[in-house]
């Protein structure tokens, strides 16, 4: 009987900025200086409305909440990648990536409030709503995906999932079928090394979630997540490719949570405080703008500037929010099914007689 190796398999990992903002000149993708510019913007909206969001959330104005700060990279510069008629797919901590992709500000608040109107935005159309529970958008993002290949459209979809959301029989299903069927998705997992209290060496025996992709044998690989351009790079390549033909890729982006999971719990009760501190010095803000200040673009007399638009759109949407009355209070039940169901109705009618 012949013994012999009959696949070999390796995985990648890509870094274009390294710690200190210092480029590699060989893989930078030497985008457009405005392309560059609308990345730290995004980036740094949506750092200063987790901010924001989270005095909100202390003070009583919006329920729990995830915060996303340290993981701006990872969103925001993959979703800055995408064309107009991509679908962006996510989970729920993707605050950069969903301001990329042009939602509104008081959206967010509107969600974390607890308003379903949240969820859908004129402005950024294809744009499915947050999902909670963990890897159900997986299948959803293949589905959009198998029916735009059947329909001949030339687009494709960026699906977001968390490290444990890997772990999920959906995730994995979502991924079987879209490699089978070649489905133009692109999967991109935000690694922060925890899921809630759960570190990744006590969730999966994987070295990398990378890999993963090696078992369904579509193209996978790891970047710095919290390096904009490696972001960037790996995900308008893999949506390239998507919208060619070629079927999906998984990215693994090796990025951070620097604050708690959500609103609800102290990391300090279950992560090493020492870890945090190293994970600071790759925030992906400020060696983003290192990397702007190298190529002459950016000084810090522009930081005052953008700060005080960014505060002034941040103000304008909690106004906004303040004053917000044009709500449905029933609205979740609206989006149940896509039929009336008797028994749903029945608890709609006893819900609005509750909360009147
Ligand atoms: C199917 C399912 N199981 C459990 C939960 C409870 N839960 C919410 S977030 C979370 C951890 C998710 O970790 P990860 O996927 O790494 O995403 P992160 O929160 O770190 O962004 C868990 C277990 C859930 N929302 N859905
Ligand atoms: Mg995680």
């Amino acid at each position: 009987m012949p013994s012999k190796v009959i696949a070999r398999f390796s995985v990648s990992y890509q870094q274009i900025l390294d710690e200190k903002g210092g480029v590699d000149e060989k893989l930078d993708p030497k985008l457009p200086d405005d392309k560059l510019l609308e990345i730290y913007r995004v980036m740094l909206t949506g750092r200063r409305l987790d901010e924001r969001l989270l005095k909100m959330q202390r003070s009583g104005r919006v329920g729990t909440l995830p915060v996303s700060v340290g993981q701006e990279a990872a969103s925001g510069a993959a979703a800055l990648a995408m064309e107009d008629d991509d679908w962006f797919v996510g989970s729920y901590r993707e605050v950069a990536g969903r301001i990329a992709r042009g939602e509104e500000l008081y959206k967010s608040m509107l969600i974390y409030g607890g308003f379903e109107e949240g969820n859908i935005s004129d402005n950024a159309p294809r744009m499915l709503p947050l999902s909670i529970i963990l890897a159900s958008q997986i299948p959803h993002a293949v589905g959009l995906a198998y029916a735009a290949k059947m329909r001949g459209e030339k687009t494709a979809v960026l699906a977001f999932s968390g490290d444990g959301a890997t772990s999920e029989g959906d995730w994995h299903e979502g991924i079987n079928f879209a490699a089978t069927w070649k489905a133009p998705v692109v999967f991109l997992v935000q690694n922060n090394h925890w899921a809630i209290s759960t570190p990744l060496h006590k969730q999966m025996n994987n070295r990398t979630i990378a890999q993963r992709g090696v078992a369904y044998d579509i193209p996978c690989l790891q970047v710095d997540g919290n390096d904009a351009l490696a972001v960037y790079k790996a995900t308008k390549e893999a949506l390239d490719r998507a919208r060619n033909g070629e079927g999906p890729t998984l990215i693994e982006a090796l990025t951070y949570r620097m604050l708690m999971h959500t609103t609800a719990d102290d990391p300090k009760k279950y992560r090493p405080e020492q870890e945090t501190e190293e994970w600071k010095k790759r925030d992906p803000l400020t060696r983003f703008r290192a990397y702007l200040v190298n190529k002459r673009i950016w000084d810090g007399d522009r930081d005052g500037e953008l700060e005080e638009t960014v505060k002034s759109e941040i103000d304008a949407a909690i106004e906004y929010y303040r004053n917000y009355a044009d709500y449905k209070l029933d609205q979740p039940f609206d989006h149940q099914f896509g039929t009336i169901v008797e028994t749903l109705e029945e608890q709609r009618a006893e819900y609005l007689k509750y909360a009147r």
